[in-house]
């Protein structure tokens, strides 16, 4: 299979490691968080009509049901968007991870929230290098960095566009909320629709500009992040366009080694990193990567993330990673500075571990 040099990593770099929580403050008038003194106001001032301290400018999703606001975390059998990420009663089941064999098998592995290997859908001749969930409860996966296709949750695997001759490979695919499939380039940011037509969204010189290889969407607004190698982030949405947040700085990097990113139900974006200990994960403030938590790397290499944020305090990353004949999904708990492993392969096989994304149905 066509592998990439990209995939393995650059050496450290000289990354201040300041680390910090999360921001708490909601945007809420007056006061940070949920915490609003005015809540039991006799008289509606703040426009909180069920006074549950969030106003509609606040991020109140439905401003007439007090279970529902920023601040809530998400029951799973109400029926209702509690925590109002755009998703109605998820609860974090695991991971799904893109899984290659020495012998050029694929497979996705679905691995629970404590670790257990629930399926393994292969995939065949299909080689997934990046995934994310579809509609119908199977997979958008890149095929071995030649194709964008649909697997299905049997394992049967339908090429729906071919970037075989394109002049840069596809690498990460995201599915936004409302069922559309984007794919990013070296170059470019594009859809795949399901009769398999492309359109080109946005482009850039990955030489000079720009180099993503990350990709993932907000469940909440459809915005889509691109995530590039060096650090740079730029977001598309269909009302806003394509715009740089960090444009990237190829000499003098912020970040090394990004080949992927995720969307946290904190509203937070965060990539893992090469860091001064080895390996980071760092979320977006602003336009300022800053680190969140960091370990010794001992040779794992790639590495890609999925994020359980439900808790924004404590936020959980899940990390895939290969070393010699094993492959790992770490779980690095904010505030540990320490992977544990959710899942580690028995050795019986060279192949690679590559995307990982969250399971929340
Ligand atoms: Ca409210
Ligand atoms: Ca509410
Ligand atoms: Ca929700
Ligand atoms: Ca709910």
């Amino acid at each position: 299979m066509r592998m990439l040099v990209i995939l393995s990593l650059a050496a450290c770099n000289n990354l201040e490691a300041g680390v910090s929580l999360p921001a708490k403050d909601t945007g809420d008038t007056g006061e940070g968080g949920g915490g609003d003194t005015d809540t039991h106001d006799t008289v509606d001032t703040d426009d909180d009509q069920d006074d549950d301290g969030f106003s509609a400018a606040d991020g109140d999703c439905d401003d007439s049901e007090p279970k529902v606001s920023p601040a809530r975390e998400e029951d799973d059998d109400d029926g209702l968007d509690n925590d109002c990420d755009g998703r109605v009663d998820e609860d974090f089941k695991g991971v799904d991870v893109a899984y290659v064999t020495s012998g050029g098998e694929g497979h996705i592995y679905q691995i629970d929230h404590i670790g257990r290997l629930e399926a393994d859908v292969q995939t065949g001749d299909c080689i997934p290098i990046f995934l994310d969930a579809a509609p119908d409860g199977g997979w958008y996966v890149n095929d071995n960095l030649a194709a964008v296709s649909h697997v299905a949750t049997d394992g049967t695997c339908t090429q729906l566009a071919d970037f075989s001759e394109a002049d840069w490979p596809p690498y990460a695919v995201t599915v936004t909320p409302d069922g559309t499939l984007y794919v990013v380039l070296a170059d470019r940011l594009s859809t795949v629709a399901s009769d398999g037509t492309v359109t080109d969204l946005a482009s850039w010189d990955p030489e000079t500009e720009f180099y993503p290889i990350g990709l993932a969407s907000d469940p909440l607004t459809g915005t889509v992040g691109l995530f590039d190698y060096f650090g740079g982030f730029a977001t598309y949405s269909p009302a806003s366009g394509f715009a740089y947040v960090v444009k990237p700085d190829f000499s003098n990097p912020a970040l090394y080694g990004v080949i992927s990113g995720a969307h946290g139900d904190d509203g937070g974006w965060y990539v893992p990193a090469t860091s001064a200990a080895g390996v980071g994960i760092f979320r977006l403030e602003g336009t300022e990567w800053v680190l969140q938590d960091e370990w010794s790397d001992e040779d794992w290499s790639p590495f890609m993330m999925a994020v359980d944020a439900d808790d924004p305090d404590r936020p959980e990353f899940y990390v895939s990673a290969t070393a010699g004949a094993y492959q790992v999904i770490w779980r690095v708990i904010h505030g540990s500075n320490a992977a544990e492993h959710l899942w580690v392969s028995d050795g019986s096989d060279f192949g690679y571990f590559y995307g990982v994304v969250s399971r929340f149905y």
